[in-house]
């Protein structure tokens, strides 16, 4: 959904960006420093040999194309010797083309498996006279480089050369990025930093990120990159800016990254001086065929428009009685003789619904719009589908569209960029839930097929909605993962793919092949959506944040009463949407026959659905015996649980990885297990006295050790109330909020006396760290610093500006020694509007 905050987002540590092979970090980045970004700071690094491997060092190609040039190009750089390899003529030679002309320079070989898809690869390795060969062939020159790229992975990874023979094709043929950046270099949900495209209404002149990403997006076979943001398009089909954007498709095109625009269907009135977009007004459609002739005047391999129209606010052809069919096919005729295509995005509902109406279910939007239109489409037209129905909640069911247009090309959108799923903040594996989402597809796909015999349920692409920007490219370095495995699924989407390999893959190049830390950093990765899952949004709630804002920390009612549709439909007596047939939406009646029989009772829909499809009393039994309400707390605790233990399995990694990088990504991980337990605190609170059902492990509710900052003795601080209240400890906190009126150094205390057991204990401070200031901290026992580490800045840039669940942080000061009788004090000092909020001190269990 669309919002006033944008998600331009930096980090919670410093800013910190990872260079060189063993990611050295360019620290205290506060000063605006920052070091060219490079493909290397992912996964693709030079010299990526591992010690001991002998590749061969000479590349050559048989043709003279700009994609075998660039092939060459990159196996040297892969295999040069900058790892300690020594060129050694008798490891052979690696010779890279098309099939057409790897067979007239060696009739004699003999390629195994005679696919001719285009884009594909094969890897063959045969020993010669002169020492190993190893040919790389593509089904067409992209293919070369993405066999050049395949083979650079398997050395990475360690794998052996001897006996090499592979195959592989790409499964669809638009595998493309999109992103989301404005002219002004602003990146709507964006957690990367600036855009790499754009700043102050241009193209950027430094573009060296762009071929970098170029570089990341064609290691992974990603074809095609659309460069501006869907929500404000306009500006981008003026002249001069479409002549920046040739700058861009020059930078990308070595490695066949084609590039595509969202379009505004409006421009004509907008920008073209017209006075009506109407799809259908022949002036309209000939200032679409003298602009899309304008393009490929200055970019001859330009891969199309994306469109987002009749939706959250984007003009569209409805206010002229027309079809998105009738825009599309507008577009589509305008981009055909040059072999363009339009990405027409099913994104289209109504976000004024009515909150009291029953039967109102934003879910159904697609397809009741898009089905309906099936075989209207024009051929170079692909329907660009949400991989669920609702917008990329932490877990939906598949959308049914992709079983709605069997005589329509379609393509499926996912979110790498992690909007809901915890911004980049949080720790999010997304080859597990894609991996999933394709399943449910195919299932669907198939049992639409059986409905259907004639149709084509086939996807024609994936497109991931990526928004890189300057600062690491996801702002996160374990993040990078998601876009590995985009490519990687985009290109092979079937079961054989699976996210635990593609996960192994990725860590293998961006960490090396030590056992551990390939162990280690897969099984958090594996669990990383689950767990997410569990404390923000199980059993088909969806994420349970600020549908209206933020779309960050908890906020349960915030999808209610309210036209978005992002309903969950909490009451005292149960939970969920009725989407059934028989009493509800109707939604369910959306997939084929097959499918919508399950959807339909609750009995048989997957628990990590059933209250997406099901209002159920909060007593109601899952198949493991438990109760609606007790496995909402169960899953809470349980989640919490799962994030500690990220920091402690990521701890075994000190002196493992790169030192700078053990730093940072500890501190993401413990910052995410703390903003866990705010997520947990706040959901089980609010549907514990919601549902006044008590929670059988007693832990609803009950907080030993907890001193809330609203009890304790304040000097200056004053209370206040949360809003939502579940967002705080008891709905209260404290703030230093007389700050702006006083001195610079002026601060407030809570104070607390110590009443338990003797011990040495952690003690986590929760406080809210709000966007802008940079208010400061210190916790100190009898008067004296509680440990080392206990004051710190409070400067994180999260979303809110008040005290909520976004900016709640829970900060843990270790082997803290406490006796009856001693005074815990908190002090805090405000910057600006950012009054040095606190909620609680914890005093955690005690060490042995
Ligand atoms: O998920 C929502 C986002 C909007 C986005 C929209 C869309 C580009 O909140 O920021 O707008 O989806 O996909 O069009």
């Amino acid at each position: 959904m669309r919002s006033g905050v944008l998600g331009t987002v930096k980090k919670i540590a410093s800013s910190v960006c990872f260079v060189g092979l063993g990611f050295g970090l360019v620290l205290g980045l506060g000063s605006g420093v920052l070091l060219a970004q490079t493909a290397e700071q992912a996964w693709l690094k030079d010299g990526q040999v591992p010690a001991g491997e002998v590749v061969p060092q000479t590349v050559r190609a048989l043709g003279g194309g700009r994609l075998e040039k660039t092939a060459v190009e990159e196996l040297r750089r892969g295999f040069g010797g900058t790892r300690g390899v020594k060129p050694d003529p008798s490891a052979g030679e690696i010779v890279v083309g098309t099939v057409g002309e790897v067979q007239s320079a060696y009739p004699a070989l003999r390629l195994r498996g005679k696919d001719s898809t285009p884009e594909g690869y094969w890897l063959q390795g045969e020993k010669t006279d002169n020492g190993p060969r190893v040919i790389v062939a593509g089904a067409d020159e992209r293919g070369v480089l993405y066999g050049a790229f395949a083979l650079r992975r398997m050395v990475a990874e360690g794998q052996p050369l001897e006996g090499l023979t592979q195959h592989s094709a790409p499964a669809f043929a638009v595998r493309w990025v999109n992103e989301w950046d404005n002219a002004d270099g602003s990146i709507e949900r964006g957690y990367g930093g600036r855009s790499i495209f754009f700043e102050g209404g241009k193209v950027r002149q430094d573009l060296t990120p762009v071929r970098e990403y170029a570089r990341l997006l064609a290691s992974v076979g990603i074809n095609g990159c659309n460069v501006n943001n869907v929500n404000s398009a306009a500006p981008f089909l003026d002249p001069e800016m479409l002549r920046g954007v040739a700058r861009i498709a020059d930078a990308m095109r070595p490695w066949g990254v084609r590039v595509a625009l969202s379009v505004d269907v409006a421009s004509p009135e907008k920008i073209g001086g017209l006075k009506t977009y109407d799809p259908l007004d022949p002036a309209v459609q000939a200032w679409w065929k003298a602009k899309a002739d304008a393009i490929y005047a200055l970019i001859p391999d330009f891969a199309g428009f994306t469109v987002k129209a009749d939706s959250e606010g984007q003009p569209g052809p409805a206010s002229y009685g027309r079809t998105p069919a009738d825009a599309a096919n507008t577009l589509a005729a305008a981009l055909e003789p040059h072999g363009g295509v339009v990405l027409y995005r099913a994104f289209v509902y109504n976000h004024h619904l009515d909150w009291n109406d029953p039967k109102a279910d934003r879910a159904r939007a697609a397809y009741d719009i898009f089905h309906p239109l099936d075989g209207k489409f024009a051929a170079n037209v692909i329907v660009q589908i949400k991989e669920g129905p609702i917008d990329f909640q932490v877990r939906e069911p598949v959308s049914p569209l992709f079983g709605g247009l069997p005589r329509t090309q379609k393509a499926m959108e996912v979110q790498i960029t992690q909007e809901y799923l915890g911004q980049q903040r949080h720790l999010v594996y997304l080859g597990t839930k894609w991996q999933w989402v394709l399943f449910q597809e195919n299932l669907m796909s198939a049992a639409a097929k059986e409905a259907n015999p004639e149709g084509s349920e086939r996807l024609t692409g994936m497109v991931g909605v990526a928004c890189v920007g300057r600062d690491g490219w996801l702002g996160s370095p374990l993040a990078m993962a998601n876009l590995y495995a985009f490519g990687r699924l985009a290109w092979n989407p079937s079961i054989q793919m699976r996210a635990t390999k593609i996960a192994e893959e990725w860590t293998r190049q961006t960490f090396g092949n030590d056992p551990d830390v390939v162990r280690v950093v897969d099984d958090i990765l594996l669990q990383s959506w689950r767990t997410y899952e569990r404390y923000t949004g199980p059993l088909g709630l969806q994420t349970l944040t600020d549908v209206t804002g933020s779309h960050y920390g908890p906020n349960v009612e915030a999808s209610e009463n309210n036209g978005w549709g992002q309903w969950h439909r909490a009451d005292h007596e149960g939970v969920g949407m009725d989407r059934t047939v028989a009493t509800g939406t109707g939604f369910a009646g959306q997939y084929p026959p097959e499918i919508a029989r399950l959807y339909e009772n609750p009995d048989s829909t997957v628990s990590g659905l059933l209250l997406f499809f099901h209002h159920l009393p909060y007593t109601y039994r899952l198949h493991n015996g438990k109760t609606v309400i007790q496995s909402i707390y169960d899953m809470h605790y349980l989640a919490a649980e799962e994030a500690a233990g990220f920091v402690k399995q990521w701890e075994t990694l000190e002196g493992k990885v790169d030192a700078g990088l053990y730093k940072d990504v500890l501190g993401r991980l413990e910052y995410q297990a703390g903003h866990a337990i705010v997520w947990r605190d706040a959901v089980v609170e609010y549907f514990w006295k919601l549902s006044g059902i008590a929670d059988e492990k007693g832990r609803a509710g009950n907080f030993p050790g907890r001193l809330e900052a609203e009890d304790a003795k304040l000097s200056g601080y004053q209370v206040i109330d949360v809003k939502p209240w579940e967002d705080a400890s008891r709905g209260k906190a404290v703030t230093c909020a007389a700050a702006k009126k006083k001195a610079a150094t002026h601060s407030c205390s809570a104070e607390w006396t110590y009443d338990g057991a003797p011990g040495v204990f952690d003690v986590a401070v929760d406080y809210f760290d709000l966007r802008g200031g940079a208010a400061r901290f210190a916790v100190s026992v009898n008067g004296k610093p509680a440990t080392s580490d206990a004051a710190w800045t409070a400067d994180a840039q999260l979303p809110s500006t008040r005290p909520d669940g976004d900016n709640a942080t829970r900060r843990v000061l270790h082997d803290v020694g406490l006796a009856p009788g001693d005074v815990i004090r908190v002090t805090g000092t405000p910057d600006g509007e950012d009054g040095a909020a606190l909620d609680y001190v914890e005093v955690g269990k005690g060490r042995e």
